[in-house]
């Protein structure tokens, strides 16, 4: 969202196609048979309304018209021109509150009241300020009513100042300030700054900042990135301070400047150590091929034939309700809904009937940078502020997706503009390439597969792209994955470096660093494990030495190991153990399986690169209070409706007093609960973090490889059930390889004694299926294989933002 619209040249050819293709409707999904058709199923229709979806534009329609009607006084108008005019910035869901939508799903109450959020963007003193407030109920009646939204927020407040004054007046300053100082730009950089031309330089400002009051910015030259939009990793070695605090743009000042380790007071002295051949120069940043994703020309061994891929000719397993967002597979139940800031939320998790996981949704995605430079030395980045929702973009199917998936869109509703992002959600199943479980036997070898239901979306938040799975397994394992890629965020090298460039990422290009730093994405899981009453132990197996009367004469001590279970009794932050030496378990406080044991459900670093983490930097200067979540792996907490979420959007304006302070929420109540106590009834909740520790190498160049970025947490059945669920619902097969005389088991067992594990009726065959096979010989439609994305294709442009703040949760405005 540069203001120049100087927008990105199309040279790949996938984005020159998207460019001019025209509307086109999806491409139909093939069927090797009519009667496995989805659409002619009998239509599937989720048990309960969704409460938590979005808006639809009927809503915020009249919503608009209220707000308008209510509160003349404001002046609100539709399309802002500045953060100087009053208007209606976002409207979304105000999700209902737990304790009322727990009746309506379990106990037939009543639906519970449909509320908005609406966001308004006033001027107040000359001061922009976001502030939040509830409009409800819906639809909009007699009762309906404008309340100031603070519940939500443990500031007490429900506004967030603003110190970005003139978005508008940021950008253009630093166009004219790079234009204003050609000469030295042209000397060091080889390029001027130049809004009429395609490839010249910006002047960018860092978006994150120390609220000392006032608003000082750093801005830093980029060269554009035309190709691929690889702009951030085209950063330039000319820094400079700008002091933009004054409402009269007159006043604002530019300078010092940062060039190859020295720091020039103003542009003067800038200019004459230039002269004077008294500074030390650098080589600029050039973009070239290096930045480009794709390589169209090389032709390694291999590459002129397509790569295997999974094909569902029968059909998909699973059923959605795509009105109401509700999806069923294997047991599995969940609702799914979307908001411009968080993306995607699950709600009401059951497995087999029984209640997991009320909630499951991504609350916050940092990204917190280090350098010895002032932009990659003070840059951090909470997307939710640029919008993990607003910005999932499209999906291509056969690629994001397979071939087969099936596809929703999203809607949020912009300073009067309901914004689709179409087919941005997918859901499909996956037979992985490894078994769930086997054995091979004296006679028989026994295999079931994996096969997993994935709910997908990806957020392409300016140059980088999250890609967030939502995976159910058939044992009742539920797993949230991130994997991310896209260009990095990479630093400026200064070839004759100071010391201690190198302690911030390594040179990866001819001036590149690769600037070293921490994401960390924090996620929601109400864990209602078999019902809302929980506790949470940590589980640990320990070292120990001990005498056993059995052991003696001979062994006097043992050394051995042994469980040793400690409650965590009250609101705390946990790490992951040391050598995985704990189990952090949430079980039900009172119900047990047939062994008596307490049902639970184990929390766990999954499978990604290495244990998920949290953020390196202890009390980080940037974040203040913005995201103390980022401290710890994994949290708990009592459920409370007053405290939906754990960050905010608006937290990036104002680190220092946020309009959330996560520390103010995880501050060590009771867990303890149960009479004589009754204050507190059990519902616990758990905030975890995935993301990595980002060491950018020369192999994040041009993008970085979602194998290795990838992380995950996994929510796995601890004593959930009597035994694995997942045997009544795999598709495998018993291959009896001596069905005669023997069974599977040891040589002695007697044939008969287990004939009905081995053969299916009379015959006998040596191969026995579990669940369905395929039968015959079938050919598929290309489309199957290599979906028409020419045809297939909704999108004509991408609002990808530029990280800067324009479309950001600081608010829009409009040029004419
Ligand atoms: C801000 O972004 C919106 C789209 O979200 C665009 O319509 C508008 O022109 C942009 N405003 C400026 C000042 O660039
Ligand atoms: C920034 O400018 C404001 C007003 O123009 C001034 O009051 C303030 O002292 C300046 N800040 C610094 C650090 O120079
Ligand atoms: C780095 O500095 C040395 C002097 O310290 C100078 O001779 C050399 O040219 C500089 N290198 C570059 C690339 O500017
Ligand atoms: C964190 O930093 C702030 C500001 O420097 C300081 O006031 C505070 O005491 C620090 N807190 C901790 C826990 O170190
Ligand atoms: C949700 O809970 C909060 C906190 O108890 C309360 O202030 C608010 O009114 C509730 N919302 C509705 C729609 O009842
Ligand atoms: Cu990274």
């Amino acid at each position: 969202m540069d203001t120049r619209s100087r927008s990105f040249i199309y040279l790949s050819s996938f984005l020159f196609f998207v460019a001019i293709t025209t509307w086109f409707v999806l491409p139909t999904k093939y069927h090797y048979d009519e009667h496995y058709a989805t659409e002619s199923k009998p239509a599937f229709s989720a048990p309960k309304q969704n409460v938590w979806a979005e808006l639809t534009e009927v809503e915020a329609e009249q919503i608009y018209d209220f707000v308008y009607a209510q509160r003349p006084e404001l002046n609100l108008v539709r399309r802002p021109k500045s953060a100087l005019e009053n208007s209606i910035y976002i409207l979304e869901t105000l999700r209902p509150n737990k304790s009322d939508a727990v009746p309506y799903l379990f106990d037939d109450g009543d639906v519970p009241q449909r509320w908005a959020k609406a966001v308004l963007a006033l001027n107040v003193d000359d001061t922009p300020s976001l502030v939040y407030h509830a409009v409800g109920p819906l639809p909009i009646s007699k009762e309906s009513q404008i309340l100031p939204l603070t519940f939500p927020f443990n500031s007490g407040r429900n506004d967030v100042k603003s110190e970005i004054k003139d978005y508008q007046a940021i950008i253009e300053f630093g166009d004219s300030l790079g234009q204003s100082i050609s000469d030295i730009t042209q000397e060091l950089l080889g390029a001027t700054v130049n809004p009429n031309s395609e490839d010249g330089l910006l002047c960018l400002p860092r978006p994150s900042r120390v609220a000392t009051g006032g608003l000082v910015l750093w801005f830093q030259f980029f060269r554009p990135g035309l190709g691929s939009g690889g702009r951030t990793l085209l950063p330039q070695g000319i820094y400079v301070k700008v002091n933009a605090t004054s409402l009269d743009q007159n006043d604002w000042t530019a300078g010092p400047f940062f060039y190859n380790g020295v720091i020039y007071d103003d542009v003067e002295d800038f200019r004459v150590a230039i002269k004077n051949s008294a500074l030390k120069k650098t080589p600029p940043n050039l973009d070239g091929s290096w930045t480009d994703t794709e390589n169209f020309d090389a032709k390694p061994d291999g590459r002129e034939l397509p790569p295997p891929i999974s094909v569902q000719p029968y059909g998909a397993r699973y059923k959605v309700d795509k009105k109401e967002k509700y999806v069923s597979w294997f047991g599995f139940e969940f609702y799914i809904t979307t908001a411009q800031a968080t993306g995607l939320t699950l709600y009401d998790i059951r497995f087999k009937g029984e209640r997991v996981i009320y909630e499951l949704g991504l609350q916050e995605a940092m990204a917190h940078y280090a350098g010895d430079d002032p932009m990659a030395g003070g840059q951090e980045f909470l997307d939710t502020f640029f919008g993990m929702g607003k910005n999932m973009y499209e999906l291509l199917p056969g690629y994001d997706c397979p071939a087969y998936a099936d596809y929703m869109d999203t809607h949020y509703h912009m300073a009067h503009e309901t914004h689709e992002l179409p087919n941005s959600i997918c859901v499909f199943e996956y037979t992985a390439d490894h078994l769930l479980s086997r054995h091979t036997a004296q006679y028989s070898v026994t295999a079931s597969r994996n096969t997993y239901l994935i709910v997908r979306s990806t957020s392409t938040v300016g140059n980088y792209d999250y890609a967030i799975d939502y995976i159910f397994y058939m044992d009742g394992a539920i797993e949230v994955k991130v994997r991310a890629s896209g260009y990095i965020f990479a630093a400026f090298y200064r070839s004759n470096k100071t010391e201690g460039e190198d302690e911030y990422g390594h040179r990866i290009g001819e001036a590149v660093s690769s600037s070293v730093h921490d994401h960390v994405i924090n996620f929601k899981a109400d864990l209602d494990v078999a019902g809302p009453t929980n506790d949470m132990v940590r589980l640990a197996l320990e070292p120990l030495t001990k005498s056993y009367d059995w052991d003696q004469p001979e062994v006097k001590e043992r050394n051995t190991m042994h469980l040793v279970e400690y409650g965590v009794n009250e609101e705390t932050g946990l790490d992951w153990p040391k050598n995985s030496g704990e189990f952090f378990i949430v079980y039900n406080s009172e119900e047990r399986n047939a062994w008596g044991q307490r049902r639970g459900y184990r929390i766990t670093s999954g499978t990604g690169m290495g244990s998920t983490p949290h953020l390196t930097i202890e009390n980080s200067t940037t974040l203040g209070d913005s995201a103390r979540w980022a401290e710890h792996d994994i949290w708990v907490l009592r459920q409370k409706d007053t405290e939906p979420r754990s960050a905010d959007p608006l937290n990036y304006l104002a680190p220092i007093d946020p309009i959330i302070n996560f520390n103010a929420m995880a501050d060590h109540e009771s867990l303890e609960h149960g009479a004589p106590d009754t204050t507190y009834d059990g519902d616990l909740v758990v905030y975890f973090n995935l993301g990595s520790h980002h060491i950018p190498h020369s192999g994040d160049v041009p993008n970085t490889l979602m194998h290795t970025s990838g992380s995950s947490v996994m929510f796995i059945p601890h004593n959930f059930h009597d035994r694995d669920p997942s045997r009544e619902s795999v598709q495998g097969v018993r291959l009896q390889i001596d069905g005669k005389k023997y069974g599977g088991g040891f040589r002695g067992q007697e044939e008969d004694a287990r004939a009905d594990l081995r053969s299916r009726g009379e015959k006998k065959p040596k191969a026995n299926y579990f669940g369905a096979t395929y039968e015959e010989s079938m050919k598929l439609p290309l489309e199957a294989f290599e979906p028409d994305l020419e045809k297939g294709y909704k999108t004509k442009k991408h609002e990808v933002t530029d990280l800067n703040f324009n479309g950001s949760a600081a608010g829009v405005w409009m040029v004419d």
